[in-house]
């Protein structure tokens, strides 16, 4: 068993400085023995390298923010994991902010076109180029996976992100912090999302097993997990671009990584928008630590 390191070392998606050094801290924080630790083959070859585009020749387009070099970035993200991928590798990227899911999503489905999305965050990240209030593209990935139609107008730059994911193949767990645009979109489409008050009510146990009954019921579908770490709580995973307060715990950000290990159909993870430039050295040490504990859980580390 082999896993592909994809650190991208991006910020273009969210107006936040720092964001980019969270796959740098979480290599040097020894995520890459850790996993050897574990058994696996893990391949690194340097971090994700892309060309920078100055903003001043980037303007927005429309209300999107940086959307010629959030495309091109995520573009050959979409190509790194997607070799991986069809490799039989697993891809482990590590943000960098959400936005790179776009491309990491679109990479795993050129391999597994039966996949299904298992998106854990505080946020939705589901905005359309009509909805978006900050035109930070990390609150928009999720829409334009699925091809929603607010998305006619997003920028030709934005043209091979194929719609590849489906609205019943998508699930989310950890919600807490969604748009007035996107809770209307969540509803119209149908979207199955466990928010924190069903991980309140129901426990995290039995959130993970609906949440995979509704997106895998025969349990033979391909997983790729995107986790955005703000999904943890904030006394939990300080380090991170938008905290929102009243967030998983530890062990249900864990539970979450260990229940879809335990499938075996897990074939990508997505480690995203840990900051290590927000908060004092101690959280950053804390945050960059639950960022590689969760890898480590989402890639099999057991509690026995
Ligand atoms: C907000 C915040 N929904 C937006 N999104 C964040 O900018 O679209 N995503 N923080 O992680
Ligand atoms: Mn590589
Ligand atoms: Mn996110
Ligand atoms: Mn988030």
């Amino acid at each position: 068993k082999t896993a592909s390191i994809v650190g991208c070392p991006f910020s273009g998606g969210q107006p936040k400085v720092g964001v980019d050094q969270g796959p740098i801290h979480l290599v040097e924080a020894g995520l890459i023995d850790q996993l050897k630790e574990l058994g696996w083959n893990v391949k690194f070859d340097g971090h994700h390298q892309f060309e920078e585009i100055n903003t001043a020749n980037d303007p927005p387009i429309g209300k999107l923010k940086n959307p010629r070099y959030v495309s091109r970035v995520c573009q050959s993200v979409a190509q790194a994991v997607g070799e991986h991928a069809k490799n039989g590798e697993l891809p482990v990227t590590l943000g960098g902010d959400h936005s790179l899911a776009m491309g990491t999503i679109s990479g795993t489905f050129e391999a597994h076109p039966d996949a299904c999305v298992i998106w854990v965050d505080a946020h939705a990240d589901i905005n359309t180029a009509e909805t978006t209030e900050s035109g930070n593209i990390h609150g928009m990935p999720v829409s334009f996976l699925l091809g929603l139609p607010g998305n006619d107008h997003k920028p030709n730059e934005f043209g091979w992100v194929k719609p590849v994911l489906r609205t019943d193949r998508l699930v989310y767990i950890g919600l807490r912090d969604i748009d007035s645009g996107e809770k209307k979109i969540l509803k119209d489409n149908n979207i199955r999302a466990f928010s924190m008050h069903e991980v309140d009510k129901y426990g995290i146990g039995k959130v993970v097993e609906m949440a995979l009954d509704h997106v895998n019921p025969n349990r033979d579908r391909p997983i790729h997990l995107s986790f955005d770490v703000d999904a943890l709580d904030p006394s939990v995973a300080p380090s991170t671009g938008t905290p929102v307060r009243g967030g998983l715990t530890f062990r249900e950000g864990h539970y979450i990584c260990e229940a879809l290990w335990e499938t075996g159909l897990l074939v990508a993870l997505d480690l995203m928008e840990v900051n290590p430039s927000l908060a004092d050295d101690v959280s950053v040490q804390q945050t960059v630590a639950v960022g590689c504990s969760l890898v480590r859980s989402a890639l099999g580390e057991t509690l026995l």
